[in-house]
């Protein structure tokens, strides 16, 4: 069988992680319409009887501006050393900037395969995608448009992936399909809805730390208690909500994903608290999770 990693890069809000989960079959990486949504390397895996590919969803590329974003610009670096393949996803409805130009210039360099997912194809004219793909055909690059939203071209763009990937074993377990545990995706539950609720700023300067995660003696309950880590008390205030409106809201969608996440149900509590300016704290980032070999 064919088996390998492939590294997931691109353009912030591309849709790498929405692609990655249809691929997988499975919901792996948290999705939103705000830019640098993903901000670890989170694998998602694909068994079938004729291959095993290992995808690596990375922080989409976006300028650095403060020592998070720093560090999730080098996870995506470093994610794409020793892959088998890149798979570079290009937004093609938002066209192609000068910044996918240079990167794929960069991945293409790297002599390992690449592959160009031309994605979002459903919202898209056919006449701007023929002449996208005009103007990337002179790339040493494969291209491959889909729609991830509507799984349209999914399964040829993995026919094109396995075909890139040598020959070898199986790198994980048939069942496995992630390397992150139920701890970390119920934090990113939490995150994800928090993204799709709150404007502007506010869900950027948002980490999640659970202070506990148990299943109660009956087996039927999960007790999940996190905080909310916001930067400003301004903040603080918007994510609360008059009379706890706000707060009581994203927790429910949140309670509600992560139950049909674990298949269980969950007593959610939910704090906020502040740590001013942890985005450029080496320490605080260490703290949260996000340090360099995370
Ligand atoms: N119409 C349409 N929208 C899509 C498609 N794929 C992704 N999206 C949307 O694009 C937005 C970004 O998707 P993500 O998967 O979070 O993008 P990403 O590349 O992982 O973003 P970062 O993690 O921030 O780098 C979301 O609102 C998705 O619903 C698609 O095939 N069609
Ligand atoms: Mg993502």
């Amino acid at each position: 069988m064919k088996s390998g990693y492939v590294a997931v890069v691109g353009r912030a809000n591309a849709g790498k992680s929405t692609l990655i989960n249809v691929m997988v079959g499975e919901k792996v990486a948290i999705v939103s319409p705000k830019p640098q949504t993903t901000r670890d390397r989170i694998l998602g895996v694909l068994t079938t009887n004729d291959y095993q590919i290992a995808f690596i969803d990375t922080p989409g590329i976006y300028k650095a501006d403060n020592m998070l974003n720093s560090v999730m610009q080098k996870t995506t670096t470093d994610s794409v050393a020793d892959v088998d393949a890149v798979l570079y996803v290009l937004d093609a409805h938002d066209g192609i900037s000068d910044t996918d130009r240079a990167l794929i210039k960069k991945y293409t360099g790297l002599k390992i395969p690449t592959i160009l997912a031309l994605t979002k194809i459903d919202i898209m004219s056919e006449s701007l995608l023929i002449s996208e793909i005009k103007e990337l055909s002179g790339e040493n690059a494969e291209i491959v448009p889909v729609s991830a939203r509507k799984n349209r071209n999914v399964k040829e763009l993995l026919k094109v992936i396995s075909a890139h990937l040598p020959e070898g074993d199986k790198l994980f377990e048939q069942d496995i399909v992630s390397d992150r545990s139920e701890k970390f995706m119920v934090s990113e539950i939490m995150r994800e809805k928090i993204l799709l609720k709150f404007e502007k700023e506010i869900p950027h300067g948002i980490a999640i730390i659970i202070n506990k995660f148990a299943l109660r003696e009956d087996g039927k309950v999960y007790e999940v208690n996190l905080d909310i880590v916001c930067e400003k008390p301004n903040h603080k205030a918007i994510l609360i909500g008059k009379g706890g409106k706000a707060i009581k809201e994203v927790s429910s969608f949140a309670r509600s994903d992560m139950e049909k996440f674990l298949g269980k149900k969950v007593f959610l509590t939910t704090y906020v608290k502040i740590k001013e300016d942890w985005r450029n704290s080496a320490s605080l980032l260490k703290e949260l999770g996000y340090s360099e070999n995370h």
